[in-house]
């Protein structure tokens, strides 16, 4: 062969393999929401699989199976561990019980605004909670807001800890959940968020808690009336990647998949305070009788102990003292 055409050759040889040895396959990856198409974390999701899009020239693909197609947040948890799901965007609460270090940000009255939230999940601590999902089997991607949970019930108004006392309220899967309702003097119910709406419509819970805009997209409204602003805690959202799918794809794409999810949490953030705003309108409008201006000293008075509980561990300790030392 003379020279010319064997370089030629060569060269049709590279760019055929080049794709494949420069980590260049396609790649399809399926990520899985509780919350419908619309909703602020589903649209951040969305934004994520576009930029992948964009940065790839279609070859990472993100598909996005919302309102709990691929089940509740339990179920997409385990599953993302073994790998059935590749992504999941869960509240952090479920992960408590995977990953302990997840748990200080289920306190409540931990951050003092959204602002002190946004500034510690961006920096140094949120990356290490992040990261403490890993061998657990979840890579930690990034974090989507989910605001301040308050307090609704089907009963009657709640303005101090004293009124709720003996009502069954439904919590998160999450062992702090159970605590913190349980020290105000309520039973506390775990189940998953989908359960919730019909079990206070048929009376097998009296109470639940959440943000405006999930108390507004559930409905639960409707089946639960009175709505107490306590904002008791501000738990964010997260995204996490099955592990076991993470070693299978090159560095470079992981990196690229990490940045779109960092890139999403502007997007998600800017979607999610304009939807606060719109869903506490909606709910007034609704009809919902919104306790305002509530005394939030005899929430935290009765809370405290279970500072004392989990503060035991030197590790949740010394998380929450930094992210209460920080600025
Ligand atoms: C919503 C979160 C969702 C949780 C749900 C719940 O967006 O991830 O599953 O609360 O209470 O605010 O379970």
């Amino acid at each position: 062969m003379p020279y010319p055409a064997r370089i030629l050759l060569l060269g049709g040889l590279l760019a055929l393999s080049g794709p494949l040895a420069l980590g260049q396959e396609t790649i399809r990856i399926r990520a899985a929401d509780i919350q419908d198409a619309g909703y602020p974390t589903v649209r951040g999701m969305e934004a994520m699989a576009e930029q992948l899009d964009r940065a790839t020239g279609g070859r990472i693909r993100m598909k996005i199976y919302p309102g709990a197609q691929l089940g509740d947040e339990r179920d997409m948890l385990e599953m993302t561990i073994f790998g059935g799901i590749d992504i999941s965007r869960t509240s952090i609460a479920p992960l408590n019980s995977i990953a302990p270090e997840t748990s200080v940000y289920s306190l409540p009255f931990l951050f003092r605004s959204t602002e002190h939230m946004r500034r510690v999940l961006d920096g140094p601590i949120g990356d290490e909670v992040l990261a403490a999902l890993e061998p657990h089997g979840l890579i930690g991607l990034c974090y989507y807001d989910a605001g301040a949970r308050s307090l609704y019930n089907r009963m009657r108004p709640i303005r101090s800890p004293a009124d709720l006392v003996g009502m069954k309220v439904r919590v998160m899967n999450s062992e702090v959940f159970v605590d913190m309702i349980s020290t105000l003097g309520a039973n506390a119910t775990p189940m998953g968020f989908g359960q919730v709406y019909e079990s206070l419509a048929l009376g097998a819970i009296d109470a639940a808690e959440n943000n405006w805009p999930s108390y507004d997209a559930s409905r639960h409204f409707e089946v639960a009336p009175h709505y107490s602003v306590t904002q008791h805690v501000m738990v964010p959202e997260v995204l996490v990647m099955s592990r076991y799918r993470w070693r299978k794809i090159s560095a470079q794409d992981q990196a690229l998949i990490r940045r779109a999810a960092k890139e999403s949490v502007p997007v998600m953030r800017r979607l999610w305070d304009a939807r606060v705003k719109a869903s506490r309108n909606a709910m007034a409008e609704a009809g919902v009788a919104i306790v305002d201006n509530i005394d939030k000293q005899p929430f935290m008075d009765a809370m405290r102990p279970l500072y004392d509980q989990y503060l035991e561990d030197p590790a949740l300790k010394g998380l929450a003292e930094r992210i209460r030392a920080a600025p």
